[in-house]
């Protein structure tokens, strides 16, 4: 048994999204989001589910703060929902933001530090165009400020986006998202707004609290070649590795996109959205980057009737051709998986986070975290709500070893946040996937600890795991 011993000031937390928990879609002035909207597309999402309900944490917080006391949680990343905040594109709702106000004071009353997420995809239903609407960065601007404003005195951590290649990519191009586009030309407008508010967002708020740890989170894949020696193979790797991690990485770091992406995605209409001086808004310097990270792909390009995409309950296919790739295929590799089929690859986060040290964050000063890490697994309830999700806790203790292998080699993360908090709605999944170390009863809103979460408990009391 070897015992894994993090930095003192590691921090140890668990995340969650607004649309993915708080349920209280129309009440208070909240309107529709474009999640909101696309739940009620016919097929759009496992069973017809969507976010009226949720956790019902609109109405359950302070208990669900206490719970992550008592679980001793020592951060909680949440996202702020756009759509309750400033319902209609119009006023700013003050019932909306006094619910933010008063989370942020119930998990200060409890010794938690909240990290903030201004946008987890709930854009407002009512925004024209959408993220395809460069007028929707200025917007998004607006909007960070006024929750500065509101919670700037409390706050000190602030990321802009949560993974904007799902928000784009995944939802204009590939359809498996809202608002179920499948136009590349709408993911790469949509991309470069997304970027562009991150950009104009973090600016503002840098002249607003110079003091403040800004940031971005980003969704992160290890893309490998499954036949090294094959060029075919290295050529869908690095196709993959551009339009998923460089695509955004590169303007945020470089302040310019990768030449070869840009090759790869010749008439996608990146001429036609980027103006003079955005890359140097987009490349405003940061403080820290979020890393989500579920898996790693293997990729090949070489077309394979053995490698289809599979269908998803909704009906649609997963594993969508990823944009400006010519064919590529994630390889499934033989390594144990996840209730959503997704691989279980801890080392492939070790290499992620040294290899975003060293090309990326390192040389510009800025900290990792990772912001979300977890696995959906088939969950067993015992008859009083327990799950002993061994599972789930060999796959956060594997992913936590990735971490600190990362640290020892000369990473600076800062910082581990569990996906998530509880079970909730899993997106085009709806509650068919359960992420939670909590596990929620969505007949009675009971919410009972897994095994993982009294793992998470010891890991974090322990500031470290042994395996
Ligand atoms: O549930 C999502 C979350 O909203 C964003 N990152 C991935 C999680 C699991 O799919």
């Amino acid at each position: 048994m070897t015992t894994y011993q993090f930095p003192p000031s590691f921090l140890w937390g668990s995340a969650t999204a607004a649309f993915q928990i708080e349920g209280a879609t129309q009440e208070d002035g909240r309107r529709d989001s474009i999640w909101d909207t696309f739940c009620r597309e016919p097929g759009a999402v496992f069973g017809g589910h969507d976010g009226t309900t949720a956790c019902d944490h609109y109405h359950r917080m302070p208990g669900d703060v206490a719970m992550m006391a008592d679980l001793g949680l020592q951060a909680y990343r949440f996202s702020t929902s756009w759509s309750r905040v400033r319902p209609d594109d119009a006023e700013f709702n003050p019932a909306g933001l006094d619910f933010y106000s008063r989370l942020v004071d119930e998990l200060l009353g409890h010794g938690i530090t909240p990290l903030v997420t201004l946008y987890h995809w709930d854009l407002p239903a009512a925004m024209p165009g959408g993220w395809t609407n460069r007028d929707t960065a200025y917007r998004f601007v607006e909007y960070a400020e006024k929750m500065y404003e509101t919670l700037g005195d409390r706050v000190d951590i602030w990321t802009t986006l949560n993974e904007p290649w799902c928000s784009s990519f995944l939802s204009y191009a590939c359809g498996e998202h809202a608002p179920g586009h499948t136009d590349r030309r709408e993911a790469v407008s949509a991309a470069h707004h997304l970027l562009l508010a991150h950009g104009l967002a973090t600016a503002r708020l840098r002249e607003l609290a110079p003091d403040a740890t800004l940031g971005i989170t980003l969704n992160q894949t290890v893309a490998d070649p499954v036949d090294p020696s094959s060029e075919t193979d290295c050529d869908a790797a690095r196709r993959v590795d551009g339009a998923f991690n460089r695509v955004f990485l590169d303007p945020i770091f470089r302040g310019a996109y990768p030449a070869d992406v840009l090759e790869d995605m010749a008439g996608f209409g990146f001429e036609d959205v980027v103006r003079p001086g955005d890359l140097e808004v987009i490349s405003t310097p940061i403080d820290l980057l979020g890393v989500n990270y579920y898996h790693g792909d293997a990729l090949t390009g070489t077309p394979s009737d053995d490698y289809a995409p599979t269908e998803l309950p909704n009906g649609r296919l997963s594993g969508s051709p990823y944009v400006g790739s010519e064919w590529v295929q994630s390889v499934p590799r033989g390594l144990p998986v996840t209730d959503q089929g997704w691989e279980i690859q801890p080392e492939g986060l070790t290499r992620l986070l040294t290899h975003l040290h060293e090309e990326y964050t390192g040389p510009a000063g800025v900290a990792l975290y990772v912001t979300e890490n977890g696995a959906a697994m088939p969950d067993e309830p015992d008859e009083n709500g327990f799950v002993d999700d061994q599972d789930r806790v060999s796959f956060v203790r594997d992913h936590l070893v990735a971490v600190h292998d990362a640290i020892r080699q000369g990473a600076d993360v800062r910082g581990y946040f569990v996906w998530s908090l509880m079970d909730n709605f899993e997106w085009a999944w709806g509650y068919e996937k359960r992420f939670g170390i909590v596990r929620v009863d969505y007949d009675t809103q009971v919410r009972t600890p897994k095994a993982s979460a009294l793992f998470f408990r010891d890991a974090a009391r322990d500031n470290g795991v042994r395996r």
